[in-house]
């Protein structure tokens, strides 16, 4: 594996399945493989979970690390080209990319989408330009469209749970306060179809995923029909990517509630977090004891660790 941005990188899903199990069983097996490298976090957006469970995964593998605050640490970057830069933004990104670069083997990046302009968005403007001018590989630590180290997470979670081989996985959208970037369930969405699952989206009209991430998952806009005998329920708030960026629905009977719950097949409760309680989840879902989102969280160490081992093989 050279880069990981997207599930594309993976050349089999199965074997990085076994490779996560057996990391998780036995975290410090590799802890020389990183020695005398480094690995360096970009952050153009916030992060708890992302930003400390990539430093303890690179930290298990025996890398030093280093990770920046885009524009609250250092300089605000330009991504455009052809600019005259006499604004606020100081640095190139070509420039930035290929400095940081030269100060670390592997590059991770959190850079969300604006969600102003889907095709500027959906274009992974800067994700693709570290691709192309830092010269070392590059992770996605969730980027305009995708959270591929989240969803991995998800499906290590999901295995790790599973009491039958194809369980129902349902992606059910929930209201949200602000608009949210599409990233976790685009991604979701293509790694629980790659994992072989039943995949379920329910949202309401005009929450339309992007077909191209969503191919070979049921749309059920009934929402009762699709919470029906789930095994699993991923709630996520998303904005529209019809209506790019808009807040369509405030409707709470969207709430991953004791009463969806009700109708699955005694579902496991998934959430990537950070999650607003009593919108997106009620609290007696969260509390509950079919929630399994703090397991979730502590795989992203197991997802983050297992990525980085197989892009150092590749150094
Ligand atoms: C982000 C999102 O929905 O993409 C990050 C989730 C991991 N969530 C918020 O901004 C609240
Ligand atoms: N799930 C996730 O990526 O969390 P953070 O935004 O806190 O990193």
């Amino acid at each position: 594996m050279t880069h990981f941005t997207s599930i594309h990188d993976v050349a089999n899903l199965k074997i990085l399945l076994q490779d996560a199990f057996s990391m998780k069983a036995d975290p410090f097996q590799y802890e020389t493989a990183g020695k005398h490298r480094t690995m360096g976090l970009l952050f153009f957006n916030s992060s708890l979970r992302t930003r400390l469970s990539t430093l303890k995964a690179a930290k298990n593998l025996g890398m030093n690390t280093m990770a920046l605050n885009i524009n609250d640490d250092s300089w605000k970057i330009e991504t455009e080209f052809g600019v005259v830069m006499n604004g606020d933004k100081a640095e190139h990104i070509k420039e930035a990319a290929g400095v940081i670069g030269r100060y670390c083997d592997i590059i991770g990046i959190r850079s969300f989408p604006l969600l102003k302009d889907r095709e500027a968005d959906y274009s992974e403007s800067v994700i693709n330009q570290f691709v192309q001018y830092a010269g070392v590989p590059i992770i996605s630590m969730e980027s305009a469209t995708r959270h591929p180290l989240q969803s991995f997470a998800d499906i290590i979670t999901i295995e790790q749970y599973k009491k039958t081989e194809r369980p129902k996985v349902l992606l059910a959208w929930a209201p949200h306060c602000r608009a949210l970037p599409q990233s976790v369930p685009n991604s979701f969405a293509e790694w629980a179809i790659a994992a072989g699952y039943e995949t379920v989206i329910t949202h309401p009209e005009g929450y339309e995923l992007d077909p191209m991430f969503t191919k070979g998952a049921t749309i059920e806009y009934d929402r009762e029909k699709a919470y029906k005998d789930a095994d699993f329920v991923y709630a996520k708030n998303w904005s529209s990517y019809n209506h790019y960026g808009k807040i369509l629905c405030e409707d709470l009977a969207w709430t991953c509630n004791a009463k969806n719950m009700a109708l699955t097949n005694n579902a496991k409760f998934m959430h990537c977090l950070p999650v607003r309680r009593n919108l997106v989840v009620s609290d007696e879902v969260i509390d509950g004891p079919n929630s399994i989102v703090i397991e979730e969280a502590a795989n992203r160490v197991v997802s983050a660790q297992t990525v980085i081992r197989e892009i150092l093989k590749s150094l």
